[in-house]
């Protein structure tokens, strides 16, 4: 394309994301006789929407020979993680799936039984079963399995319009994931998700006059350099500390960045909700919040203000065994400095009270007058992008079929918020078939075996069981697969598709990027492009409307009616940053009628929650001490003494993916826990020897990881670890069951609304064994790394 094209199309009107201006050179360039694509990836090899800036060379074969950053991005601006610079061992390497397998269902788990078959043989199975099952059992018979927000996994596409079921299911337990956050924040604000502003958007970035810098960042149970959560880039913190930002980090471990911190609370694990409300306690009993944004802008304050009586410092210092001082000083650093952010992480959800938690954080950032500031938190506007929720409901499922939804009476909250069926109840269902039986599934951007769900050994019971026939939409094979899938569909990589990625899936975005295809290997789909054609064949009429992918695209990612030129044209753009406002409640900007205030009943931040309130919980935040730990279960801590936490991420991995991409799995060769050298000493185990980690719901083993970055009561264990080098046949199943740490963690135990779950603060026990399990470093470059 030539410069002048390039610029032409580089101004595109993105329906409600309204006009973005791209950035850098071209989209494709020729360069020391390679051809260069720049593109911004979202999955697979799994990632949030990030959408970092990447150049992808290729040779005069059109083979993939090297990646780099693009120092064009205007956020990440040429720094990648290994997982991305590891891209073509990812995208060539030999166990990855390129053709449709079938396999008879008796001969599941047998993993010598696939065989190859051509897309149009696979179309016909999942015709000739759908059919078969849907008009035995109903549509509300089909479930679809999503893991974390990987391109696919999002897709509503595939439980509406393409399989019209109410039943999609994230499984973890208590949707321990972002929704928890999201739904605290759609219910008290009416916004969603408010991430710490770091002029992402803005076109002269940290130096746009438009921006204040951040003078304290809160991280409160988020590890942004080793995860970049949920479309956020983690070095952005670097960059604001670099510039005088200072941090305050909440959490049980030390990391790179409580290390660098002003004040590290080394909480025990799961009492962050003590915390929340003691901080809130002292802010408002020292006066230190806004009183403008109080009487103006919030509902309910007296009451919060009463409620956080109940928590004084010192108690909180007692339940989080933490220094009063430090909360003290914490809560008066974060409200004195004029802006600041907290930054949530997963940790907020993942025990019973997470909602409240997230409750206590948006009263903390609302209080402190820190919502939609510049440099504090950036609200989502009433007309934020796109939002591909929801899509395809109306028409292809309906009221009646809807209802049906596992879960929906029990749990509104939770299934209204997320369209999905409720995750702990869904596995009930499986094991019963009640209400009705579940006989058809499919995996769509999902291991739930290796590491979404809880008592893993229990759902592959239930799914072997209860499915009559099962797909698995990804690109290598793995457990979950392995053990319960008939067919096989494999899909193109982030090299290999074209699409858009949106942070924060939409709402709340800074940066719009959009994929292109660099290589080809051998013609597969990309996720869109697999749901148009699936649909095609299960239900032709839905999808006569639109003549191919690019257009289902235009309407379903982009909000488009008119079909097109639209894709073209937006495809040119590489990334592009969205325009975004502040103080958006004053203007009118949050709510759909246009009027001042937020988009909840009272127009205002619902402190005491009109929401909670009608869903039956507790309108004001309140604490739950966690159901296995030294307060609530001595008993048990007898025989379990450490607090568990887990599932910290590592740049290696991306939950359970990239185990066979030699180069990072010699970054973190085997299942890693950490053990405070105190403890190891008393429990005579050895820097790097394997153990045995149990509790009351089961047992895994880990290689000891003998450091300070714990303290002497707390133990983390890695989680998502399978051998793809091992036998993948049943029993052994890549050895899924043996270090997965998930076994040691319940179903069950969220909160009154559904969801929360205590994934990150449950109690152990450890041993030493003799054992040895060790990787063989030779085996996995022998088997996966030979392609580099
Ligand atoms: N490399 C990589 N990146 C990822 C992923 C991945 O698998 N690999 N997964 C993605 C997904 S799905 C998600 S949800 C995000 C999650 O990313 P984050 O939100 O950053 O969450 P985690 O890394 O799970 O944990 C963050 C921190 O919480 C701490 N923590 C543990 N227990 C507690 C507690 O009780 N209270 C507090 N305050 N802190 C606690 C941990 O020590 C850890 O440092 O990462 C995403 N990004
Ligand atoms: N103990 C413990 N367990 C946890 C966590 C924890 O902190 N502690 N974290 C939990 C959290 S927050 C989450 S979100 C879950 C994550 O759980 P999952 O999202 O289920 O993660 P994976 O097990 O890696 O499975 C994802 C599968 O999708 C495939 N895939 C990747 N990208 C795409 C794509 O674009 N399209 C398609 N079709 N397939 C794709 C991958 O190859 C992989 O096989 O794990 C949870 N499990
Ligand atoms: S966050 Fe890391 S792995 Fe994800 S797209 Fe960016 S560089 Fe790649
Ligand atoms: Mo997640």
């Amino acid at each position: 394309m030539r410069e002048e094209d390039y610029k032409a199309a580089a101004v595109v009107k993105l329906d409600s994301l309204s006009d973005v201006n791209d950035i850098g050179k071209p989209w494709r360039y020729e360069d020391e006789g390679l051809t260069v694509t720049r593109t911004c990836p979202w999955s697979p090899p799994g990632c949030h929407p990030v959408g970092c800036g990447l150049k992808l060379y290729v040779n005069d074969e059109g083979r993939l020979v090297k990646v780099e950053g693009d120092e064009n991005h205007p956020v990440t601006q040429g720094r990648l993680c290994p997982r991305c610079i590891a891209l073509k061992d990812y995208v060539y390497n030999p166990a990855r799936i390129i053709h449709p397998m079938k396999r008879a269902r008796e001969d599941r788990g047998k993993a010598d039984k696939w065989e190859e078959i051509s897309w149009e043989e696979a179309f016909d199975i999942v015709k000739e079963n759908y059919e078969r099952i849907t008009s035995q059992y109903g549509y509300e018979s089909v479930v679809g399995f999503s893991g974390t927000g990987r391109e696919g996994g999002t897709m509503s596409l595939y439980p509406t319009m393409v399989f019209g079921t109410p039943n999609y299911c994230y499984t973890q337990s208590g949707y321990a994931c972002y929704t928890p956050r999201l739904a605290a924040v759609a219910y008290i604000t009416g916004c969603t998700y408010p991430e710490w502003d770091y002029a992402g958007a803005l076109p002269g970035r940290w130096d746009d006059e438009r921006y204040v810098q951040t003078e304290v960042i809160m991280l409160w149970g988020k590890a942004p350099l080793e995860s970049n959560p949920d479309g956020f880039f983690g070095h952005a913190v670097i960059d604001a500390m670099r510039r005088g930002t200072r941090i305050i980090n909440i959490d049980p471990r030390v990391n790179w960045l409580s290390t660098r911190a002003d004040i590290h609370l080394q909480l025990r694990a799961g009492t962050d909700t003590a915390l929340g409300m003691a901080m809130l306690n002292i802010i408002i009993s020292e006066d230190l919040y806004d009183h403008d944004f109080v009487e103006y802008w919030c509902y309910g304050f007296d009451e919060l203000a009463e409620r956080v009586k109940e928590m004084p410092p010192e108690k909180a210092a007692e339940i989080c065994e933490l220094p009063i001082e430090k909360i003290y000083a914490a809560a008066r650093m974060y409200a004195n400095a004029k802006p600041a952010a907290i930054m949530w992480g997963l940790a907020v959800d993942q025990k019973t009270d997470g909602m409240q938690n997230g409750q206590c954080i948006i009263a903390l950032q609302a209080i402190t007058g820190n919502l939609d500031r510049p440099g504090g938190q950036l609200l989502p506007g009433a007309d934020a992008g796109h939002n591909e929720l929801g899509f395809g409901y109306a028409e292809s499922i309906g009221d009646e079929l809807m209802s049906k939804m596992i879960g929906l009476d029990q749990y509104p909250a939770y299934c209204n918020m997320i369209l999905n069926a409720q995750a702990d109840l869904m596995l009930e269902t499986l094991e019963t078939d009640e209400p009705y039986p579940i006989r058809m599934g499919f995996y769509m951007g999902n291991n739930l075996m290796t590491c979404t769900s809880m008592e893993p050994k229990r759902w592959h019971d239930a799914i072997v069981k209860s499915l009559e026939f099962c797909i698995g939409i990804d690109t290598f094979m793995n457990a979950s697969i392995e053990s319960s899938c008939d067919l096989f569909l494999p899909i193109a990589t982030v090299a290999e598709r074209e699409g858009t990625v949106f942070t924060h899936y939409a709402p709340c975005t800074v940066t719009a990027g959009f994929m292109h295809k660099a290589v080809d290997c051998g013609g597969l789909p990309s996720d869109m492009e697999l749901a148009y054609e699936l649909g095609k064949h299960l239900h032709p009429e839905r999808f006569e409307k639109w003549a191919n992918a690019h257009e289902l695209v235009e309407h379903f990612r982009l909000g488009v009616q008119e079909h097109g030129e639209y894709f073209d044209k937006v495809s040119q753009c590489v990334v592009a940053q969205v325009p975004i406002d502040y103080y958006k409640y004053e203007k009118g900007l949050l709510r759909a009628d246009g009027q001042p205030g937020f988009a909840t009943p009272t127009g205002r931040v619902e402190l005491w929650s009109t929401a909670f309130h009608q869903f039956g919980d507790d309108p004001l935040p309140y604490y739950i001490e966690p159901e296995f730990g030294p307060v609530n279960s001595p008993d048990l801590m007898e025989e379990y003494p450490f607090i568990l936490t887990t599932g910290a991420r590592t740049t290696a991995f991306f939950h359970s993916e990239h185990r066979q991409i030699a180069y990072l799995r010699e970054l973190n060769p085997d299942p890693i826990c950490e053990i405070n050298p105190a403890t190891a000493r008393s429990l005579g185990v050895a820097d790097g020897q394997w153990v045995r980690l149990w509790n009351q719901f089961g047992e895994c083993l880990m290689k000891a990881k003998v450091s300070e970055i714990v303290d002497e009561k707390t133990i983390h264990a890695q989680h998502a670890w399978w051998f793809p080098e091992e036998d993948g046949s049943e029993p052994n199943l890549y050895g899924n069951f043996r270090s997965n740490i998930n076994n040691l963690l319940p179903n069950g135990h969220m909160g009154k609304l559904g969801f929360g779950a205590p994934n990150k603060c449950l109690i152990c026990a450890c041993e030493p064994i003799v054992e040895s399990y060790d990787t063989d470093m030779n085996l996995i470059w022998e088997k996966f790394g030979k392609l580099v």
